[in-house]
Formats: structure tokens, sequence, C-alpha cells
């Protein structure tokens, strides 16, 4: 079964970028999109607004407005049906509110009939809490969302088993396996890296960019799954973030790649027939799988040294 899938890169969002001015962008991708031939659409993380956990706020209700209360909503309702009329379906994310006053980093998926059929709430949440003097840059995802609460978990969209994770979420391969085990044949990640880092000055971008592909080709090979992801990037409010928006084959190649670091879209086609190749022999989890010596993986959270 075959599909074309698209990658929406979209550049910086600034702090005073309203949400329509935003979908407005979207919509132009998915224009361009539908013209290419495009039936399935990813957009990065926290697409409406600026990637404000670089900023802190000692009370963190100030921040409520980056917030989203319901989806669609006015702002985005624009896009849904966009995508309705091209028969497309897409995948975003963005800052969730919920009505019990809960805050999630959080991604949904959306068929060609303008359902949301999936929603995934960010797992691992990288940074810090408080303000840190030390470090140049401040990131602080954990103070303004809490740890998700859906876990991974796959859907069928468009006759493909599908799957989100978000950002820091393809880092680690308990992401890639956990959808792996439910078959997924094609992982969505939307990610907001920043360029610099805080705490080593030997990590420029080039290792950045390189540790960022490394986590996607990998995931993908090892689960022999396609992967799309795709950058937030460039200048947001005077600091810059990567680009780096890949389409990757279940054999780990990179098969569409951004070359800008703006508004930009990446296409591929994707054949799922692929994914059985990996999934029926080297990656038979039921084959070869030995979970007996897998027990730390859930049972301890860091690393303990005992000798
Ligand atoms: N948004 C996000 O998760 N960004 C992280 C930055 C890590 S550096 C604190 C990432 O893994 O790309």
């Amino acid at each position: 079964m075959k599909m074309i899938v698209g990658g929406a890169q979209i550049g910086g969002i600034q702090k005073d970028e309203g949400r329509q001015a935003v979908v407005a962008r979207m919509m132009a991708l998915m224009e361009q999109a539908h013209e290419k031939g495009v039936e399935f659409l990813v957009y990065p993380e926290m697409t409406l607004t600026t990637f404000f956990p670089r900023f802190y706020v000692e009370d963190r209700s100030e921040f409520d407005h980056w917030f989203e209360t319901e989806m669609p909503n006015a702002a985005t309702q624009p896009l849904f049906d966009m995508a309705k009329r091209f028969g497309m379906g897409f995948t975003f994310g963005y800052c969730e509110l919920t009505p019990e006053g809960l805050h999630y980093n959080t991604s949904i998926l959306v068929s060609p009939e303008g359902e949301i059929v999936s929603k995934y709430r960010k797992t691992h949440l990288p940074g810090h809490a408080e303000y840190e003097a030390d470090r140049t840059h401040q990131h602080l995802e954990k103070r303004y969302f809490l740890p998700g609460d859906t876990g991974f978990n796959v859907v069928r969209n468009q006759g493909a088993i599908m799957g989100m994770a978000i950002c820091n979420d393809r880092r680690w391969p308990e992401t890639w396996r956990t959808l792996g085990l439910q078959g997924v044949e094609l992982v969505t990640i939307g990610y907001n890296t920043p360029s610099q880092n805080n705490l080593s000055k030997e990590e420029g971008i080039e290792r950045r960019v390189y540790h960022h592909e490394l986590s996607v080709c990998a995931g993908a090979y090892q689960n022999s799954t396609y992967a799309v992801a795709v950058a937030k990037c460039g200048m947001e409010d005077g600091n810059h973030m990567f680009a780096g928006s890949i389409i990757v084959d279940p054999d780990g190649f990179v098969i569409a790649r951004a070359t800008g670091e703006g508004d930009e879209l990446i296409v591929a086609e994707c054949d799922f027939d692929k994914c059985a190749f990996g999934k029926s022999t080297v990656f038979n989890f039921a084959a070869h799988r030995r979970v007996e010596h897998y027990g730390r993986i859930t049972e301890q959270t860091g690393m303990k040294i005992e000798v």
C-alpha cells in the first residue's frame, strides 16, 4: 500500500505572531502539499506558537495564553476544513490546557474526514522546572507541562498503522520499540530543537543535527517503519533552532530532506509493504526478543552502578 506523505517544516514564529497568521502559513503549505499529491501531512511540535519554554515566568498561569482549551478552535478550524476538502490526513502539535487545568505538550492525528482519531501527550519532557542562572538558555518544559498520560499508541489511518512521538521522545529507544511492538508503519515526530547548548561548548549545531538524524534513522530501521520528523526552526525571538526535517524509510535511509530553515514542504512516497521485510526477518520481535533480560528497562529509571 503506497501513500504520498509530506512534512511541513515551519520557520520561526515570533512571540507576537498570532495563531491566525501561523494557521495561514500552515494552510499555504497544505495547499502546496495538495498540489504535489500529498495524502498525509506532518507539522511540527507546538506548531501554533513560539517555543515559549525558553522564557521564565514566576507565575506559570501567565503563560496559559500559549495553550489551547479546545481543538479544533476558531483559529485552527480553517485548517481542518481545508484538509477535509483535500481529503488529506494530518498531524500537528500544540499546547493543551484541559478542562481540569492540566497542561500538556500534545499532538493530534486527524483523518481525511476531519476527525481527531488519536491524541498523544509528550512523554519525555527535557530541560528543567526552575530558573537556572548558570544556563545561557533556559529550557523550561518541565515547568510548563506535565509528563503525558497517554503513552505511545497507534491508530490505523488511511490504511497505515501510525503512531506519534514528540521531539525529545525521538532520542529514546523505548519510544520506538513501544510503537514497533504495535506494528507501527509510520512514526510522526514534530520537534523544536535549540541549536545552542548551555552546558557543553564542544557540542555545536552539526553534532546536534547529527544526533537528531541518527536517532530517527536508527528508530526507523530497528522497528522497520517509516518516520517523518519535522522541525519548527530558524530564528525565534533571537534564538536559533535547527531545521533538518527528514522522511526516513524502514531501512533507515533518508528519502526526503529539507534544505532551508523556513516554511518548506518535503515529500516522499511511502510503500508500507516495505515495512514487512524487517518486521519478518532481523526485527521479527516474536522470534528474537528475549524479554526475560529486559526487566531493568521498566523496573529501573536511572543508571545504577553496582560493581
Ligand atoms: N522540544 C524538545 O523536546 N527539544 C529537545 C531539546 C533538548 S536540549 C534541552 C530535543 O530533544 O530536541
